[in-house]
């Protein structure tokens, strides 16, 4: 049973049995609780094994974070020209509480191109307060920007594009309920002068059930994260547990 640790309160965020490998477990805050419960006596079930580390990337590998206390992600063109971002955690469930930025800064003349490969944000539409969702939004901009809607929900083949060569995207998560996040690959391309013309999203529709996030990972082994938390009380101390190649084995509750 894993527990997030919230205001010293222990909240039972997913509970692991059988003989499937679980997706990486990326804390909310500097502690994890993982607790195993045995009712009765058993020969057969050997119980599991696992990795874990302290992080202070939020489970996003990509990106040049300048502040590790926050999960701000900067991504130039004079660096690379083409990169992967992921909510924290992908292909595990993303942290509650969290808000997380991906800054794109391409040179005179570039735009970016995102187009996401997976897309599972827990919410409803119009994805916004009143509909108590977590969301990604799309912006030109520092601040909010009108042309684009809230995302939410399962969607594929996700594409949208900047106008110029700023872009951001920024993942909200509530307090409640998860996703498995995203994946999209950006690319910085030169925007023709004559042709300015703004495409936001190419083509969309449900992911089906049958294509989770292992699908494409193959047999990439799965990783547990503990993250630290940006909560005030340890701002300037944020650590990340991670645990990887977690293996279950026969392990269930009655
Ligand atoms: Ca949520």
């Amino acid at each position: 049973m894993v527990y997030y640790i919230v205001n010293g309160r222990e909240e039972l965020v997913e509970t692991l049995c059988g003989d499937t490998l679980p997706k990486p477990i990326l804390s909310d805050g500097p502690r994890l609780l993982l607790e195993l419960r045995s009712s009765y006596n058993n020969t057969e079930n050997k119980g599991f094994t696992g990795d874990f580390f302290f992080l202070t990337n939020f489970g996003i590998p990509t990106g040049h974070q300048p502040n590790q206390s926050e999960c701000t992600f900067h991504y130039f063109r004079n660096v690379t020209n083409q990169g992967w971002i992921q909510s924290p955690n992908f292909p595990g469930a993303y942290p509650r509480n969290i808000i997380c930025n991906y800054l794109f800064h391409g040179g005179p003349n570039d735009f970016v191109h995102v187009r996401f490969t997976y897309f599972d944000i827990e919410g409803i539409r119009p994805c916004d307060e009143d509909t108590a969702s977590d969301y990604v939004e799309f912006s030109n901009f520092v601040t909010r920007d009108r042309k684009y809607a809230m995302y939410c929900g399962s969607w594929r083949e996700l594409v949208v594009r900047s106008d110029a060569r700023f872009f951001r995207i920024t993942m909200i998560s509530n307090d409640r309920l998860d996703g498995t996040g995203f994946r999209a690959l950006y690319t910085f391309e030169t925007l023709p002068m004559e042709t300015t013309e703004r495409i936001e999203v190419a083509s969309m529709g449900k992911v089906t059930p049958t294509s989770p996030a292992s699908r494409m990972y193959g047999t990439l082994l799965p990783i547990v994260l503990i993250t630290v938390s940006s909560s005030p009380a340890i701002s300037n101390e944020i650590g990340i547990i991670s645990i990887i190649g977690m293996g279950l084995r026969k392990f269930c509750q009655d």
